[in-house]
């Protein structure tokens, strides 16, 4: 690889469909953060309407929607050059690079995707805190019902607007439009997506920035503030994916190894082993193909350098200001992989979690961030490198977003080292040469200045050939004095406020080890519970479950309570696999992640001492200790008490109970946190925010197979009254008895020239317009070629 101009690689940031849409400001990502209804003063907009149609289309297709005409896009005698179909000769015609800007190009490869107004991802929503949000949400698609969750919204009042179908309300059928409307609350960087099946990981996902007013007129704001949205991809249909990992069909996956060009069919031979993390423990069910920032991505080897028929290279890229700290929203959209982020050259410092501002000192080089969670950065621009590779004024820097794989199964002794799938996009410095590919090359970890790297699933990394490292847990950042203010850790006062709860995210079943909580594989009730309030919807369990329930497990939280849960991974079905764990309608503080016992290698021994099961799925458990289940030894200013330097101090444990490395005083808050296995994360909310809440592994297939389960906050009585107009989905049956009073009816015989039918009709006429809202009416954005 040369030094040579790299000149195909022209990458634009000017994004799809950027002006055809007045009311917003498009998926632009590039520029400091505006609220869509700009604010005038100190007049903050009481509203912000969207106007959104979910629709199918395909990948590496130029669409022209005035015409109703889609040409593929594709390469074919010349690398750099991509070109597509004129159907109307059938001949094919070069592209220029800015037309490609309207492709959805994922990496290079076509499928379907599902998009909102015909973007993927969709449109990012910047508004203000307090703001009310009105979406209106056109179901454009032939056969899928549609929902949109809000990840990170508490749904204070709203918990009809969660948008869990299913749980929250009802499917949004083909043709209808349901139209959300709930405040922007809390800030922070959060994303929404699809809640029903997966169709969020086939597209319907995209980032909602809540912007805390106050923060503008400090130092907080920044001049460059971007989203960067993750995820991982794959040739098929995620529900086609998901009904095959059923049936163990990911020994074939069908693109293993191989280019989108011969993507598709199983083929023989080609056998996917479950690839392991550091500690030994399984990563995704299914091989990724590639992975995508903002939607683009690559099959090959970005920092290769060399252009082949089947790369796609348009990369994303990330132009800012030099000597600047720029802020990058980071949010992990994947179906199933964590992924390992970082800026060559470059180190971080964490802003915020899941929208959570903690204090800031923590500098990284790699932080890991599973599906589900954001994590809001800070990267001062100033590393400039004069080297044979990486000459003055060039400041182009890999942006390198890698799976955790290393190992494969077929060594048993886990010394089959593997390359970790990467996705890339790039940092370019303003005012560095056009059309550069960079040169950097990955962080060096040195014994001397070990790299850090936060959120590990496991306790550390062990040292790879050369390079150092270390592990920062979560729960060993400190949430921002302010944002405890405003949150402080709820103290029960008394044993009857504190409620805690076991629950094990595992894998459980006497047939087969299935996707399930505490052994009890989710079955959604038979109609949303909040919608029936009253009525008892839900597939009964039964109790004790030991591994085998397939019905609708819920948790009755009582209102205002303090409730503690502590999330386990623990039980027969190793080795098994760290899960996201996300909790609706709340953010919850981290007080404690535990973990299991390792080897000097750090691969996974045994689970945790802390934790006793009671029965080999461990579908029920209990402090070891259970002077920890008094409330009072969660009291975490009995931290400041008992000194670190004191932990082998046992004199006064009883009178004082103690738990090590439990932060009651300012834990981080998050939505979403992962659980390694064996080990455990204690989180703590109060129950202020009555409704039916879903909480689930965010893995989709997981989520889809049964690792979920619901909170039911409050009684019926004490819920927020549900609109009577939302719409219902009922079972429906006809009697004997109905059904032959239909057969008996008759159509009425007109005697034509009767005054009275005359007007009998005419009154039955009505103005059907009057009754069609605007809405009902799907809005195509109009592209201009
Ligand atoms: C949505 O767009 C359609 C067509 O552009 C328009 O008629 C309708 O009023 C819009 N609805 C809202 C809520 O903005
Ligand atoms: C085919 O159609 C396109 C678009 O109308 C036109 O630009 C091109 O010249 C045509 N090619 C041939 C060979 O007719
Ligand atoms: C955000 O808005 C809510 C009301 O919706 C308000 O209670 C809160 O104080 C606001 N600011 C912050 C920083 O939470
Ligand atoms: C990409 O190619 C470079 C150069 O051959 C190699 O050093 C690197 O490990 C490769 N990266 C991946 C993820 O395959
Ligand atoms: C927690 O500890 C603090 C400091 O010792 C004390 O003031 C407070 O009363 C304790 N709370 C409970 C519920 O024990
Ligand atoms: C409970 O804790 C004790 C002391 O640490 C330990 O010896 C024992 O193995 C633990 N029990 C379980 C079931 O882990
Ligand atoms: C506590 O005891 C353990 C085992 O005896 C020892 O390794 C550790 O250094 C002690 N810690 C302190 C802070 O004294
Ligand atoms: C134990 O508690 C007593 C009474 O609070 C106190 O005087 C003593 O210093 C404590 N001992 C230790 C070792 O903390
Ligand atoms: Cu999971």
């Amino acid at each position: 690889m040369g030094s040579r101009p790299v000149s195909y690689l022209f990458l634009s940031v000017i994004l799809i469909t950027q002006n055809v849409h007045e009311t917003k400001a498009g998926y632009n990502h590039n520029v400091a953060f505006k609220p869509e209804c700009e604010r005038r003063g100190d007049y903050i907009p009481s509203k912000c309407v969207y106007n959104w149609t979910i629709d199918y289309r395909m990948t590496g297709v130029w669409y022209n929607t005035r015409r109703n005409s889609g040409k593929p896009v594709f390469k074919y005698d010349n690398p750099d050059q991509y070109y597509y179909g004129e159907q109307s000769n059938c001949t094919r015609l070069p592209m220029s690079e800015s037309d490609l800007d309207d492709v959805i190009m994922t990496d290079g490869g076509y499928r379907r995707v599902i998009t909102i107004n015909g973007q993927f991802p969709g449109e990012t929503i910047v508004a203000y805190n307090g703001t009310q949000l009105i979406i209106s949400v056109t179901n454009n698609l032939e056969e899928e019902g549609v929902s949109i969750h809000w990840h990170g919204i508490v749904q204070r009042n709203t918990p009809y607007m969660d948008g869990v179908a299913r749980i929250s309300h009802c499917p949004i059928n083909p043709g209808e439009t349901f139209v959300y409307r709930f405040i922007a609350y809390p800030p922070g960087t959060h994303w929404y997506h699809a809640h029903l099946g997966s169709l969020r990981s086939d597209g319907l996902h995209g980032a909602l920035v809540v912007i805390d007013p106050a923060e503008e007129r400090t130092k907080a704001k920044k001049d460059t503030d971007v989203t960067m949205i993750l995820t991982d991809w794959f040739s098929q249909d995620t529900s086609t994916i998901a009904s095959n990992v059923i049936w163990e069909l990911e020994r074939f996956a069908p693109f293993m190894q191989t280019s989108p060009s011969i993507q598709g069919s199983f083929r023989e031979g080609t056998c996917f082993y479950q690839t392991k993390q550091h500690d030994g423990m399984d990563i995704g069910v299914w091989p990724v193909q590639s992975i995508l920032v903002n939607g683009k991505g690559t099959v090959c080897n970005a920092t290769h350098g060399t252009s082949r028929y089947n790369c796609n290279e348009r990369l994303e890229e990330f132009i800012v200001p030099r000597h600047k700290k720029i802020r990058i929203r980071i949010i992990n959209a994947a179906t199933q992989y964590a992924l390992k982020v970082s800026i060559d050259s470059h180190s971080m410092t964490v802003e915020s979690m899941d929208g959570n501002a903690i204090q800031g000192t923590e500098v990284l080089d790699y932080l890991i961030i599973h599906t589900g969670e954001r994590y809001d950065i800070e990267v001062a621009t100033d590393q400039y490198r004069q080297t044979p590779m990486q000459p003055v004024n060039d400041g182009y820097f890999w942006i390198r977003v890698e799976s955790l794989e290393e190992f494969d199964q077929p060594n048993q002794n886990l010394r089959n080292i593997i390359t970790p799938k990467t996705g890339w996009a790039v940092l370019k410095y303003e005012g560095s040469p056009p059309r550069r590919k960079p040169f950097t090359t990955p962080k060096q970890c040195p014994l001397s200045n070990p790299c850090e790297i936060l959120n590990c699933p496991f306790r550390e990394y062990r040292p790879k050939g050369s390079n150092y490292y270390t592990c920062i847990p979560i729960s060993r950042t400190r949430a921002l004095g302010s944002l405890i203010d405003r949150n402080p850790v709820p103290m029960p006062t008394s044993a009857d406020n504190f409620q805690q709860i076991f629950l094990n995210f595992h894998f459980s079943g006497s047939k087969a080890l299935r996707s399930s909580i505490n052994g009890h594989l989710f079955r959604f009730p038979r109609l949303p519970p909040q919608l029936y309030p009253e009525r008892d919807t839900n597939y009964e369990c039964d109790e004790p479950c030991t591994g085998d329930c397939y019905c609708s497990y819920t948790e009755k939280l009582k209102l205002n309570n303090v409730i503690q849960l502590v999330l386990i991974n623990m039980g027969i079905g190793q080795p098994g696999m760290a899960h996201p764990v996300h909790v609706h309608g709340h953010h919850f503080h981290v007080l404690k992640i535990g973990y299991p016992q390792y080897d000097a290698n750090f691969r996974y021994l045994s689970d945790t001492d802390d934790v006793v099961c009671d029965d080999p799925f461990c579908s029920s458990a209990r402090w070891n200790d259970s002077t920890w289940d008094d409330y009072r030894a969660w009291n975490g200013s009995l931290r400041v008490i008992r000194p670190i330097s004191d932990i082998n101090n046992t004199e006064n444990e009883t009178a004082e109970p103690w738990i090590p490395e439990v932060n009651a005083v300012d834990p981080p808050l998050k939505d979403t946190v992962i659980v390694p296995v064996g080990g455990y994360v204690v989180i703590r909310f109060k129950a202020d925010n009555p409704g039916w809440w879903f909480v689930h592994c965010h893995l989709e297939f997981h989520y889809l197979e049964g690792m979920a389960m619901v909170l039911q906050e409050g009684e019926p009585s004490e819920m927020p009254p549900v609109p009577s107009i939302i719409p219902k989905c009922e079972d429906f049956e006809m009697s004997d008895k109905e059904f032959e009073d239909v057969l008996k009816w008759k159509p009425k015989v007109t005697i034509v020239g009767s005054s009275k039918d005359k007007k009998a009709s005419g009154a039955a006429l009505p103005h059907l317009h009057y009754f069609l809202p605007p809405l009902m009416f799907a809005v195509y954005v109009a592209y201009s070629w």
